[in-house]
């Protein structure tokens, strides 16, 4: 069986027409995490410090599009009338723009408006797997697991932002329905370095508790030479 080199011990890949499939998961790359103006500027985040993986997701979503392997990105987001946004979540810290406020990207963190979505180097392609949800975790009020099964899709590959809250929830959510998760440390990142240092050191811990951990050249030297 092929494998990626990863953490705390290699990482299996489905071996080609096994009936089972590994998935690019991009979580939350929107404006509104990674301009200035968004929910993330909102809440007091440096989000220039989350532009930086982008060059780093680009090759990655090119390597799985080349290879013909399925991609799916997520985008945090509420519907216009805010029914899916718990007060609870709105009301939480204290800034001056909340979840449905006007701000400079369209209202904060609505499903529609500009800052909801993707990163335009990251723009979902026809075909591509887009799930919209309203938690930090991409399972909760969603038809993901649903779809992944249609697809056969077993392995799931993370990356995205941020690190700690959207990521980690939904590489422990993935792992409890039974996927095999591997987050790309490159791939990733946090407002806060010692966050994403502290999530890395923790899914990986006690066996892979969560998961596996590895590089973004690792994995597509494993791609290429698994599907190429
Ligand atoms: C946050 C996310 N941090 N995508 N969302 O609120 O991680």
């Amino acid at each position: 069986m092929n494998t990626v080199q990863a953490s705390p011990y290699p990482y299996p890949l489905p071996p080609r027409d096994s009936g089972e499939r590994v998935a690019l998961v991009i979580i939350d790359m929107q404006r509104d995490f990674v301009e200035p103006g968004g929910f993330g500027a909102a809440l007091g985040n440096k989000v220039e410090h989350l532009q930086k993986i982008v060059p780093t997701v680009s090759k990655l979503l090119k390597t799985f599009r080349e290879l013909g392997l399925p991609v799916i990105h997520t985008r945090e987001g509420h519907r216009p009338d805010l029914s899916d946004c718990p007060p609870a979540k709105r009301r939480r810290g204290d800034s001056t723009l909340r979840i449905g406020d006007p701000g400079p990207m369209g209202r904060i963190l609505v499903s529609g408006e500009p800052g909801n979505d993707i990163v335009p180097e990251l723009r979902p392609e026809a075909g591509e797997l887009v799930i919209d949800k309203p938690g930090k975790g991409a399972f909760y009020a969603t038809t993901l697991q649903e779809r992944l099964k249609e697809l056969r899709i077993t392995h799931l590959v993370f990356t995205g932002v941020t690190t700690e809250v959207c990521v980690q929830t939904s590489m422990r959510e993935a792992n409890d329905r039974g996927y095999d998760c591997l987050l790309v440390e490159d791939g990733t990142e946090s407002y806060f370095p010692e966050f994403k240092q502290a999530t890395v050191r923790m899914i990986q811990s006690q066996g892979g508790i969560v998961g596996w951990v590895t590089t973004a050249d690792r994995l597509t030297d494993a791609l290429r030479n698994t599907y190429g």
